[in-house]
């Protein structure tokens, strides 16, 4: 009786040590921004599959993407780099300015081979990845079946789809049905591969192509936000369908880890790639948007769900940055990172379970090129509750307070120099140690 008592207490034991190797599924939406969630702020976008993952989860107020645009993000979280470190600083191929006051560097425009992604670092520790919707990491010799994942199904060197109805016209993606709807086939994607691959340790990266232009939704989606009330900041109802679909895609991603029983040993980590486009919505009080230097282009939605570890509805305000992310992954996946390699994220394991800080002093971003959406050549650092930017173009820099000033107003660089000083010496320090490139002067300089 006794041995029976103990061996039907085994496979209990073998479940409870299964949270020490979790699964990870990790949806990063593309241009999303900071108050695009009902439970970030929006009054008329309705998210209530994300607004049920936030308060079963923890929410992180002040997440940053580690650039403005797109392709450097990408390629810090699935390396736990800065884009500086990589090279890799603009989106791919980039915004041409032949004309404009400075050149900007030789940067590569694609995810280097020797770089080792998340999925890499992952396989040794027995886990199977897939990757599901964008990549945007370069052509084909280095999209996501030759870094690491087993499953690749939408992932090229696209930057948006040609259409988010089928036929898509995407290379890694069969067509379905005409008219099938692009978000909701990466959601069928990744549900049939948590079926398939339930009984191992697995990373699903969800990186759906929305909410990215196209702006191109479901009809009856479309029309249900149209009749309604708009919102303070938020009334694009086409947009506003894309997000449902979006939340609609968790929701049924969260369903299936549920119903395979999966739930409880699985992170799931939902983020943005940047801020959102002005052109399809705002985030006040935030100053301007995607490709821009302020926090519009870089602040953006974090949740985090670990039921074995983070306490429902936490809210976590430490700031923290794309690179975290893998940190995060790597270290309660129990891969070991190579210890001569250089990580710029930490694991915000700490925050997650409430038992302590990040030792980090301050973030650092870094933008040597120019962008329709604002930006002109430019490296910033946040330094607690301090962000200086500072403008290559001609050496300026702007100095804000985010907790008295999160829409960056008040411009204190002349009142405090010395801490502006003491800032651009730490950004200046920071290029340097990571190799950042600089941006020179152009000699076809056209004078305006
Ligand atoms: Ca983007």
């Amino acid at each position: 009786m006794r041995i029976a008592l103990l061996l039907a207490a085994l496979p209990l034991v073998a479940s409870q040590a299964r949270p020490e190797t979790p699964n990870f599924v990790l949806f990063l939406i593309d241009d999303l921004g900071w108050t695009d969630l009902a439970c970030f702020g929006s009054d008329f976008y309705e998210t209530p599959h994300l607004d049920r993952l936030a308060a079963a989860g923890m929410k992180f107020t002040q997440a940053y993407s580690a650039c403005t645009v797109c392709s450097p993000t990408r390629a810090s979280l699935m390396t736990g780099r800065y884009p500086a470190r990589l090279h890799l600083t603009d989106w791919i191929p980039g915004h041409r300015r032949p004309k404009a006051r400075l050149k900007v560097p030789d940067w590569t425009m694609h995810l280097p081979p020797g770089e080792i992604t998340l999925a890499e670092a992952l396989q040794p520790a027995g886990y199977v990845s897939a990757a599901i919707g964008k990549w945007h990491l370069g052509g084909p010799e280095h999209f996501p079946d030759r870094q690491g994942f087993s499953v690749n199904l939408g992932g090229c060197d696209k930057g948006q789809p040609p259409s988010y109805f089928s036929p898509y016209r995407i290379p890694t993606l069969r067509d379905g049905p005409a008219g099938e709807y692009l978000t909701d086939r990466e959601a069928d994607e990744a549900v049939r591969f948590l079926e398939a691959n339930r009984d191992r340790p697995f990373l699903l990266y969800v990186p759906h192509h929305a909410v990215h232009n196209p702006v191109q939704a479901k009809k009856e989606l479309v029309e249900k936000y149209q009749k309604k009330k708009p919102g303070r900041d938020h009334q694009k109802a086409a947009y506003a369908a894309m997000i449902e679909s979006v939340d609609e895609s968790v929701g049924r991603v969260m369903a299936a880890l549920d119903r395979l029983k999966l739930a409880d040993r699985t992170v799931v980590l939902f983020t943005s790639d940047n801020g959102g486009l002005l052109s399809n919505t705002a985030q006040k009080p935030l100053r301007a948007g995607k490709g821009s230097a302020y926090e519009g282009g870089v602040r953006v939605p974090l949740i985090v769900r670990w039921p074995s570890a983070v306490k429902a509805g936490s809210v976590c305000e430490t700031p923290v940055v794309t690179p975290d992310l893998a940190a995060t992954i790597l270290d309660l996946s129990g891969a070991r990172a190579d210890p001569g390699r250089v990580l710029d994220g930490l694991s915000l394991a700490p925050l997650l379970r409430q038992s302590g800080g990040l030792a980090r002093e301050a973030i650092f971003w870094h933008y040597p090129h120019y962008h329709p959406g604002g930006a002109s050549p430019y490296g910033a650092v946040r330094e607690g509750d301090w962000k200086l930017i500072e403008f290559f173009e001609d050496g300026r820099a702007e100095l804000y307070h985010l907790k008295e000033d999160v829409g960056e107003k008040n411009d204190l660089a002349a009142a405090q120099p010395d801490r502006a000083r003491a800032l651009r010496k730490r950004l200046a320090d920071w290029r340097a140690a990571v190799g950042a490139q600089m941006p020179s002067p152009n000699p076809d300089y056209d004078g305006k």
